[in-house]
């Protein structure tokens, strides 16, 4: 896509936008929660030998188009630590999101990396 997705509005076509067909299930994924606003999944290239992505079933683009929807924001945040203890890394955990082009987003559609070693 030519435009500037890092600051495009959530309502960019997202007709193919892996992480929507993850969520609703058009593309399989090692998924490790699903609740009624948001998926998360394996990632599918791991940095760490435990390396999990927590997504919105909404597609919002990354945290310029968030910011319309903090309370959704927080739920996404509230999963990472029961999720990171569950996965075995209940001594510690790192969380990253990257951002637009030169925050090193790839995929845009918002995610949370939850990073660790057991
Ligand atoms: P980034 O946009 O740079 O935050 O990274 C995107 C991440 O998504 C990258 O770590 C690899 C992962 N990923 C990309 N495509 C897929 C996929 O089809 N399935 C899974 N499980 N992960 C994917």
């Amino acid at each position: 896509l030519m435009n500037d997705q890092a600051t495009a509005p959530a309502k960019a076509d997202h007709a193919d936008c892996i992480f929507c067909k993850i969520a609703d299930g058009q593309i399989p994924a090692r998924k490790i929660h699903e609740d009624d606003k948001a998926v998360v999944f394996h990632d599918i290239n791991p940095s760490a030998p435990v390396h999990f992505l927590i997504i919105p079933k909404q597609h919002v683009v990354n945290l310029y188009d968030g910011a319309e929807n903090p309370e959704l924001l927080g739920h996404l945040m509230s999963l990472c630590g029961p999720l990171a203890r569950e996965q075995g890394l209940q001594d510690g955990f790192k969380v990253q999101i990257n951002n637009g082009r030169k925050g090193g987003q790839e995929v845009y559609h918002l995610h949370i990396h939850v990073l660790g070693s057991k």
